[in-house]
C-alpha cells in the first residue's frame, strides 16, 4: 500500500521529467496510475507543471491500433529501430491485453526490443499496459500518461488493440492514427466499408513478405475505405510492409512524418491536441466526480469554455476545477448549509 510520504513531489518531479531524467518519467507514470486520493491531487499537479507551449507544438503522438496477430508490436519494434538509427527518442505505452504472459498471448513488447537492441538505450521508454484495453475503448489513466511522454521524447508511440469500435478512442489521443492489417483481413474490409472503423490516417498491411495476399489486401483496402469520410487534402496512404523482413519501415515512417507536417502547416497540430485535451479533461473530471461533480462546475459546456480561456494551460485549469468540486462537496456536506 502506498503511504503518501512515498509520494514525489510533483513541482520537483516535472523538472525532471522535462530534463528527461528516465527515472523521474517511471514515477511519473507511476503516480498518473495511482488512484489514491492524494496521488490523484499531485497527478493534477504533475500535469498543470509539465503544460505550455510545447506541449501543442512539439512532438508525434502516434497511435498503432489494428486486430490481435496483426504484427503491431513487431511493427512498433522495427519502426523504433528507424527512428533510434536517425537519433530520435522515443517513448512507448503498449497497451495489449494479448501481452500479457498468463494469457499465453504474444511476447512483450519490452521482450522483442531488448532481444533486437541488447545494449542499453537511454533514448527509449516502454511501459506495458497489459490489460488497460477496455471493452470500447482506451482505459483513462492511458491518456496522462501519453502527454507525460510527450514532454519528454520526440516520439510517442501508443499501441492499442483495435477490435471495431475501440479505434476512436485512439484517435482521440493520436495525433496520427496508424492502423495494422494482415494479409486476407476480410474483417477489416467489411468494417471499413460499414463505416465501423474511423479511416486512420495512415494503413499499414504488414507481412508483406507473405506474397500475394499482401499486395490484394492492401489494394482492397485501398478501394474499401468511404471517400466521403475522407479529408480532401490528405491522401490517406497505404503501406505495404514488414516487420520481418524490414520492408517498406522506412516509407511508412515518411507518410508519418508526412503526416504530423500535413497537420502543423494547415494549423490543424494545436487545435487538434487542444480538443483531445479538453475531452480528456472531462472525461478524467467525469471519472473522478460523475455528472453530479460536472455539473458543480456548471456542465460540459461552461467547462469547455473555461478550458479554451488558456489553451496551454488547460491542466493548470482542471487542476482548479478539482480544488473547486473539492470545496463545493465540503461546503454541501456542512451541517445547515443551504444546498443540503
Ligand atoms: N511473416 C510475418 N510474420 C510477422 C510479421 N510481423 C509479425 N509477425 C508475426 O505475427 C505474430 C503476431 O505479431 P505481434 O507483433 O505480436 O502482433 P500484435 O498482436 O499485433 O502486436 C507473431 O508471431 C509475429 O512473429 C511479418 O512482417 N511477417
Ligand atoms: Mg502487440
Amino acid at each position: 500500500m502506498t503511504q503518501i510520504v512515498d509520494l514525489p513531489d510533483p513541482e520537483q518531479l516535472a523538472l525532471r521529467i522535462l530534463r528527461r531524467e528516465r527515472a523521474a518519467v517511471a514515477s511519473g507514470l507511476n503516480l498518473l496510475d495511482n488512484k489514491l486520493a492524494e496521488a490523484r491531487n499531485r497527478s493534477a499537479r504533475l500535469l498543470a507543471a509539465l503544460a505550455g507551449e510545447h506541449w501543442l507544438k512539439d512532438g508525434h503522438l502516434i497511435g498503432i491500433t489494428g486486430p490481435p496477430g496483426a504484427g503491431k508490436s513487431s511493427l512498433v519494434a522495427a519502426m523504433i529501430r528507424e527512428w533510434r538509427l536517425s537519433g530520435r527518442s522515443v517513448g512507448v505505452l503498449a497497451v495489449d491485453p494479448s501481452s500479457r504472459p498468463e494469457l499465453g498471448g504474444g511476447a512483450l513488447l519490452g521482450d522483442r526490443i531488448r532481444i533486437k537492441h541488447a545494449s542499453y538505450d537511454e533514448g527509449l521508454f516502454i511501459r506495458s499496459l497489459a490489460n488497460r484495453n477496455q471493452l470500447g475503448g482506451v482505459a483513462n489513466e492511458v491518456w496522462p500518461m501519453s502527454w507525460l511522454m510527450l514532454a519528454c521524447f520526440d516520439i510517442v508511440v501508443i499501441e492499442t488493440v483495435g477490435v471495431g469500435q475501440t479505434e476512436i478512442d485512439i484517435a482521440e489521443i493520436g495525433d496520427t492514427v496508424c492502423y495494422v492489417a494482415q494479409p486476407a483481413s476480410g474483417d477489416t474490409i467489411q468494417y471499413l466499408k460499414s463505416g465501423i472503423i474511423e479511416i486512420p490516417d495512415i494503413f499499414a498491411v504488414n507481412k508483406a513478405d507473405l506474397g500475394a495476399a499482401a499486395h490484394k489486401t492492401a489494394s482492397e483496402i485501398g478501394r474499401s475505405a468511404p471517400r466521403q469520410d475522407r479529408r480532401e487534402d490528405w491522401d490517406y496512404p497505404v503501406c505495404l510492409v514488414s516487420a520481418t523482413t524490414h520492408t517498406g519501415i522506412t516509407a511508412m515512417l515518411e507518410h508519418c512524418d508526412r503526416h504530423r507536417s500535413f497537420l502543423a502547416n494547415a494549423g490543424w497540430l494545436d487545435k487538434l491536441r487542444l480538443r483531445h485535451q479538453r475531452a480528456w479533461v472531462v472525461r478524467l473530471l467525469k471519472e473522478e466526480f460523475g455528472t453530479f461533480g460536472l455539473e458543480l462546475l456548471g456542465g460540459r459546456h461552461l467547462i469547455g469554455q473555461r478550458l479554451s480561456e488558456n489553451p496551454s494551460h488547460q491542466f493548470a485549469e482542471y487542476e482548479r476545477m478539482r480544488k473547486h468540486i473539492f470545496s463545493r462537496f465540503i461546503s454541501i456536506n456542512q451541517p445547515g448549509s443551504p444546498t443540503t
